[in-house]
């Protein structure tokens, strides 16, 4: 055993004198107070909201780490498969509130708060939020950090620290502002570690030479070097002692201290940018969503964040002194898409520069060692290198590539002789000017499962964007593994007045950790009390949202109107463009009608959120729009209560809490074939709304399993776009009439400055309509006269939703986990019995 390295006397010093957590209230607040006194410097006297929250939050801290602990001796104990998840986005959110849940003392804590004065609510609110990520793909990472823990599972996270996170959004006359999100002031959810620090090297020059044995060998010689510091973030399941690690890398210089030489020669103001220069490498996450932008610190994040985390994952696997050829049978490493695609080629490396294996051994074991996820199938977002910039800051890694492309190349040619074509088109060097590296070519000859993140997704990257790659490698290699959700932090956490009456009906909590179970609500589906009480959590719900619409945008809108929500990032494919071109429609209709006629419009409250990425132009100009058009009907008296346009300033993850269970309807309405699966329409239907949606990516399985009576689906289908694209490039497409009624509006200036939103009209009728806007609008807007004609029947429509929620039981981010830790990892979980 592993302890047994450790004389008797001392272990039992240790074990005497080992950190006992809280579990109930007096010790809760033995802890709080301990640590406002102590470890924050602080009294009675001013123990303000800000302090609660941080003495709370390292009370749980305390526990969380101990678990931590013991989860690591676990998985080093018991010596088997780890899996690596590699991401460069995790979209945390905040911890305090998910670790009380997790952990089950929640009710624990809201007594002790009380007992000293807080109410825990107001000290959950003074966490900023840890928003290391754009959006779906960030957030995914961070589900499945919840559920890897809740399973088990022996996993680590490995991600950078960005000193800021995506950007605040403020919205100041109309228009996007970006501030910057320093969020380290105070985290007590993060251990430095200064003790794990990897060197990691940039530029210089390789060099190759014969060693004693006549061997050829390559070194790798001279340029920069960065240091990488770790930074560990407990990650705590639910209900298990289970407690994984996310590690986060930080960069600075390599010294620790700027250089003395240049220091002492008075040159002090350059030994200090050399410093910062360091220091940018992790300075700032790169704020654009599915958009490829080949920015030379981009590919240095990739680069250090990679060879800083195979660094530790070799390190770990060489303590357990195995031959190299088990490596594939101790080591998983999932690429969240192909931001770390490196990773293959520093394994590569490592394996054959520094431990001397040959090229094909090495090779072997890289191969089997990762899988790789591709989240999207929108050109701008496929990430390209290019060849020169690679050349001097990697170049070592650019001859490994070349050469794996060589011998690819040379396997193909002998499995499809005479075809130049074909291997013009799988190459991972794109013959262009500059050469290209095509990451998704790499990433894909370089592992052994290859996943798309919803059926048609994964359909579709077979049959367009990787369909020469099936041919060569076989349809086994590419699979599909459907996205989900965290059911603790999307249900029970931001509605836990609908988890209490789920779990007074299923016997408990336990639907958390299965949420098939779930599907015993359906039975109720008819029950007249249990719809009442379903109602009022609905509308308690819609009430706190009204709440925060006020505070924030000081519009008052009425919780009983039907409440219409798209929260997500902005980008012309998810069309938020025709969401507000359709409420335009609707406020024109409502302004034609007789005011006997207006008695009998249902009314509605569109609410919409997003970032749009800084540079993203169009994507701005629809932010303006939404916002312009709420001024205008949102003033206008004749309108009242019938309709309402609000924009909700810097959506989040905690502000998702709030919203998602407020919807009545929420919309998913990209153009077919475009989002690879959305994860935000699982969360609204979990928490009781309903879709009106597009089929495309997750939709479509929402539909199969809710039944196509419980969602609102419109729009052509993705076999169609192409040809519907060809006719708008060739003359064959009348704009929609209903839309032509909307454009004139906004150029009679009925919203502000006609001039300002050009671009959104012209993209749709001067310019191919790239996104089919004009093609969905007409049937779009009849739907969302069914969703009002819908919504007017209540009792039907809570059938409909307490339907839908039972039969969610498929999205939870566990079985998902479940199916990638079966089909691509290979990997058990651990006993926590012991
Ligand atoms: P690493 O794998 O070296 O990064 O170690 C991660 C954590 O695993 C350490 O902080 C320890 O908590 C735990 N750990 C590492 N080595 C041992 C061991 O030999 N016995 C028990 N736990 C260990
Ligand atoms: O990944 C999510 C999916 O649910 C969404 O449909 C998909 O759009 C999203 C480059 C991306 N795909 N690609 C990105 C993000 C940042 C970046 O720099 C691409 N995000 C998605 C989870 O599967």
């Amino acid at each position: 055993s592993v302890e047994a390295s450790i004389p008797e006397p001392q272990r039992a010093a240790w074990k005497k004198f080992a950190t006992q957590p809280f579990s109930n209230v007096e010790d809760f607040e033995r802890d709080v107070v301990r640590h406002v006194e102590t470890t924050l410097a602080r009294s009675i006297f001013n123990c303000d909201e800000t302090a609660a929250y941080a003495a709370a939050s390292l009370a749980f801290r305390d526990r969380l780490i101990t678990e931590w602990n013991r989860t690591q001796q676990r998985q080093t104990i018991v010596d088997g498969k780890r899996v690596y998840y590699l991401s460069l986005e995790f979209l945390m959110g905040r911890a305090l509130d998910n670790a009380m849940l997790n952990v089950g003392l929640k009710g624990v804590a809201k007594e002790g708060l009380s007992d000293l004065g807080f109410r825990i609510e107001d000290v959950i609110e003074q966490e900023h939020d840890a928003a290391l990520g754009n959006g779906g793909l960030g957030r995914l990472a961070a589900c499945f950090l919840d559920s890897l823990a809740s399973l088990n599972y022996p996993a680590w996270g490995y991600g950078l620290r960005y000193r800021y996170g995506i950007f605040k959004q403020e919205i100041i006359d109309g228009y996007q502002v970006e501030v910057p999100d320093y969020w380290l002031d105070f985290n007590p959810w993060e251990f430095p570690r200064h003790d794990i620090v990897v060197d990691i090297q940039f530029h210089g020059t390789t060099k190759k030479y014969q060693d004693e044995n006549g061997k050829q060998v390559t070194v790798w010689e001279g340029g920069e070097i960065v240091r990488a510091v770790a930074y560990d973030v407990p990650i705590p399941g639910f209900d298990t002692p289970s407690t994984n690690n996310l590690r986060l890398w930080s960069s600075k210089a390599a010294s620790g201290e700027f250089d003395f030489q240049k220091f002492n020669s008075g040159d002090y103001e350059s030994s200090v940018a050399d410093q910062q220069r360091a220091e940018t490498i992790s300075a700032v996450l790169y704020p654009n969503d599915n958009l490829d932008r080949g920015k030379e610190l981009r590919l240095k994040q990739q680069y250090f964040w990679v060879a800083a985390s195979l660094y530790d994952i070799v390190r770990r696997f060489k303590k357990t002194k195995r031959a190299w050829n088990q490596f594939s049978d101790q080591v998983a490493i999932q690429l969240n898409d192909t931001h770390p695609t490196l990773a293959i080629v520093e394994l590569q490396r490592i394996l054959v520069d520094l431990e001397g294996l040959e090229w094909d051994e090495a090779w072997a074991i890289v191969s089997k060692t990762f899988g790789y996820t591709n989240h999207t199938v929108l050109p701008e977002a496929l990430e390209k290198w290019s060849v020169p910039l690679f050349q001097s800051l990697l170049p070592r890694h650019l001859q490994i590539i070349y050469e794996i492309n060589l011998y690819f190349l040379q396997s193909v040619e002998r499995k499809f002789p005479n075809d130049r074509e074909l291997l013009a088109r799988i190459s991972v060097i794109e013959e262009s000017q500059p050469k290209m590296i095509r990451m998704a070519y790499l990433a894909i000859v370089g592992s052994h499962k290859v996943n798309g993140v919803a059926e048609l997704h994964s359909d579709l990257i077979r049959s367009t964007i990787f369909k020469d790659f099936v041919k060569i490698f076989g349809p086994d290699k590419f699979t599909n593994v459907t996205n989900g959700i965290t059911p603790r932090r999307w249900l029970h956490q931001a509605n836990p007045r609908l988890s209490e009456l789920i779990a007074s009906k299923t016997g408990g909590l336990g639907y958390l950790k299965d949420l098939t179970v779930l599907g015993e609500i359906e039975k109720y589906a008819d029950d007249k009390e249990f719809k009442k009480e379903w109602q009022e959590i609905k509308y308690a719900n819609k009430v706190r949202l009204a709440k925060h619409i006020k505070a924030t945008t000081g519009v008052t809108v009425n919780p009983s109107a039907l409440f219409d929500i798209q929260v997500k990032r902005i980008h012309e494919y998810k069309r938020q463009q025709m969401n507000i071109f359709g409420v335009i429609h609707r406020y024109l209709t409502i302004k034609s009608m007789t005011p006997e006629e207006r008695k009998a419009v249902a009314p509605r409250v569109s609410v919409f959120g997003g970032k749009a990425a800084p540079g993203y132009w169009m994507a701005k100009t629809i932010i303006h729009l939404i916002n312009s058009v709420g001024k205008v009907i949102n003033s206008d008296p004749e309108i009242g209560d019938l309709l309402k346009v609000i924009f909700l300033e810097d959506y989040n993850v905690s502000k998702a809490e709030i919203i998602i269970p407020a919807s009545d309807v929420s919309e998913h309405i990209s153009t077919a074939g475009t989002e690879a699966s959305g994860t935000s329409n699982m969360k609204f239907v979990l928490n009781g709304g309903l879709i009106i949606g597009t089929c495309d990516g997750a939709n479509i399985e929402i539909t199969r399993e809710i039944g196509e009576n419980n969602i609102f689906l419109f729009g052509n289908l993705a076999e169609d776009v192409e040809d519907l694209r060809h006719a708008h490039n060739y003359g064959e497409h009348t704009l929609d009439p209903d839309l032509a009624r909307v454009f004139e509006a906004i150029k009679d200036g009925m919203f502000g400055d006609a001039g300002a939103f050009g671009a959104l009209t012209g993209a749709i009728e001067d310019h191919g309509d790239y996104y089919l806007v004009s093609d969905d609008f007409h049937s779009y807007v009849q739907t969302q006269a069914l969703v009002d004609e819908a919504y007017r029947n209540q009792d039907e429509w809570l059938t409909k939703c307490i339907t839908s929620v039972a039969r969610m039981g498929f999205f939870s981010s566990d079985r998902c986990i479940n199916e990638y830790a079966e089909s691509i990892w290979n990997i058990e979980p651990l006993d926590t019995s012991t």
